[in-house]
């Protein structure tokens, strides 16, 4: 049997970091994760081809060969995944399709020969049997969440790793919490499930082998969801294995209660984390009320983030606008809040509600659903009717994004970072596309970018009062350019 794995392509979003990634020569920010899972999870005898669009074309010679092709997607990806399934009905292959778009929106691919839905160490089984007993259905689902300690190690070596800026891993599924607007719960669950620390060794060690020296994604909901497991078996065992390597940084998301472990930042950053994203969404206590955010409510959000930069975690935020209790005085509060706590990634979108969440239900009964959410949630859209205008709510995410990736108020913040951040203690791997990266923000943000001469004034200063912190400067100020493009883009 041929199977050929296709991972459609993302468009120019916040997340895809498709600007920075030309300074470094890198095609895609991370691998396809699940369709690298679901291929160690088939036959051994039966091959497996993998397309990443975002790395290369989808050629008719790659269809022909195919008897299968498996697609994976979340819903930002949609359109490109219409383009595939209509490229293979055209050229006559089987269409397979799983993972977080069709599994929150089956019934709009009717044409899709199977769905093999929820998480794959469920569903796959069951097509698989059913498969080779000739009577494989079209749909498969479960309510059920696998134990992922039987998930196979995904299969790193289908992959072009020297095209992707960072490799991904996977420790637990599930979060602890129960946001409103966030589907993890209803995907995942609320009980973290977690792999042993052996699997992800195993993991880490496998990357290591096919000589991967570059960052790690730790792709879990919350990392934090288990903490004894975390201190008790992970960290441990992290520490110890990276003993005499250079390379692999890991980064993760976690939530705002991370803040207040001492002991579980410290195990963090001996293991080689240096960076984590947090969903603070936003510092009104009314609005993180009513979206059931109880972990970020009475604490001084501020002071939490910086607690954590301190221990030498950056904070990426995640920030929402247009909340029921939202009134126009929330945008200044969100400029005001991403420059005091010096988050340099802050992605700030409009309120959307996802398929299968509480919100989308509530929105529902409220008659203030619209269309389906476009899956991008930082591209100035929603798929509800906010409470406050439609236009002011609008005009007033411009300012937000406006103001914060303006060349000043950007740098400013990258130095308030810098000045309260620890520099991490992993060793340093030099690659050559850093070190040529170097010379492109050089010409590309000193020489002809508008923001030259903040980017002259953070070179020096680094230099000079943070040294050791030099690198992640200049990373920083490419990521700033990626940011003003795709909101020059899509919002401005
Ligand atoms: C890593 C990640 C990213 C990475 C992308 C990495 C990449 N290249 O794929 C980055 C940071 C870029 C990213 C960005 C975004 N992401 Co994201 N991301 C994740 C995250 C945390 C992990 C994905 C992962 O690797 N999982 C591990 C693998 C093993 O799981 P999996 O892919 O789900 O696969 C399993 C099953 O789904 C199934 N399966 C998957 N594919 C297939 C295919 C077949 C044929 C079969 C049979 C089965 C199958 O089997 C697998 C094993 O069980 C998930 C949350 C999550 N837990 O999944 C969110 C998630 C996928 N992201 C989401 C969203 C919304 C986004 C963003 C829009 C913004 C945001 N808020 O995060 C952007 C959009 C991307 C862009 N470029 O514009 C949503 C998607 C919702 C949806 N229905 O589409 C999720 C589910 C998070 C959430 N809270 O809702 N993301």
């Amino acid at each position: 049997m041929k199977i050929l794995l296709v991972y459609p392509e993302f468009p120019d979003t916040f997340w895809s970091f498709k600007h920075a990634l030309k300074f470094i020569r890198k095609r895609a920010g991370a691998p396809p994760l699940g369709l690298l899972t679901v291929a160690a999870m088939l036959p051994g005898d039966w091959e497996t081809r993998l397309v990443d669009t975002n790395i290369g074309h989808l050629r008719d010679r790659d269809l022909a060969w195919a008897d299968y092709v498996f697609l994976s997607a979340m819903v930002v990806q949609r359109d490109s995944a219409r383009q595939v399934i209509d490229r293979c009905k055209e050229a006559g292959v089987t269409v397979v399709a799983g993972g977080p778009l069709f599994t929150g929106d089956p019934e709009s691919f009717a044409d899709v020969d199977h769905l093999v839905l929820n998480e794959a160490e469920i569903t796959l089984p069951m097509f698989l049997a059913d498969l080779e007993q000739g009577c494989a259905r079209r749909v498969y689902t479960t309510s059920e969440f696998p134990d992922i300690q039987q998930t196979p190690a995904p299969r790193w070596e289908l992959l072009d790793m020297r095209r992707y800026a960072t490799m991904s891993i996977q420790f637990s599924r599930g979060c602890p919490y129960d946001c409103e607007f966030c589907n993890i719960t209803t995907l995942f669950g609320r009980r973290p499930r977690t792999k042993t620390a052996e699997q992800i060794v195993g993991e880490l060690d496998a990357l290591y082998a096919l000589g991967w020296r570059g960052g790690v994604f730790f792709v879990d909901d919350n990392f934090i969801g288990n903490k004894k497991v975390l201190k008790q078996e992970l960290l441990p065992a992290l520490i110890e294995w990276r003993q005499g390597k250079t390379g692999l940084p890991f980064n993760t998301e976690a939530s705002i209660n991370l803040a207040d472990d001492d002991e579980l930042m410290h195990m963090m950053v001996q293991a080689g984390f240096n960076t984590v994203f947090v969903g603070i969404e936003t510092p009104d206590e009314d609005s993180l009320a009513e979206c059931n955010k109880f972990q970020n409510r009475g604490r001084n959000l501020v002071e939490s983030v910086k607690t954590i930069h301190r221990a030498g975690l950056q904070v990426q935020g995640g920030f929402i606008v247009g909340f029921d209790h939202d009134t126009p005085s929330i945008f200044q509060r969100q400029i005001d809040f991403i420059q005091t706590s010096g988050i340099v990634t802050a992605m700030v979108g409009l309120l959307q509600a996802p398929y299968g969440t509480r919100l989308y239900q509530r929105m529902e009964g409220e008659g203030r659903l619209l269309e389906g959410p476009s899956g991008d949630n930082v591209d100035g859209s929603t798929n509800i009717v906010p409470k406050m205008s439609i236009d002011t709510l609008r005009a007033g995410y411009k300012r937000i994004l406006n103001q914060i990736y303006s060349p000043r108020m950007y740098y400013e913040r990258v130095k308030t970072f810098l000045q309260d951040y620890q520099p991490p203690q992993i060793g340093l791997y030099l690659d050559i596309n850093y070190i040529l990266a170097f010379f492109r923000s050089i010409y590309r943000l000193g020489i002809t970018g508008v923001e030259r001469l903040h980017y002259w004034r953070l070179f020096f200063w680094t230099l000079f009062r943070r040294p050791k912190l030099f690198p992640l400067a200049i990373t920083l100020a490419i990521y700033g350019y990626h940011f003003r493009q795709v909101c020059e883009l899509h919002v401005l």
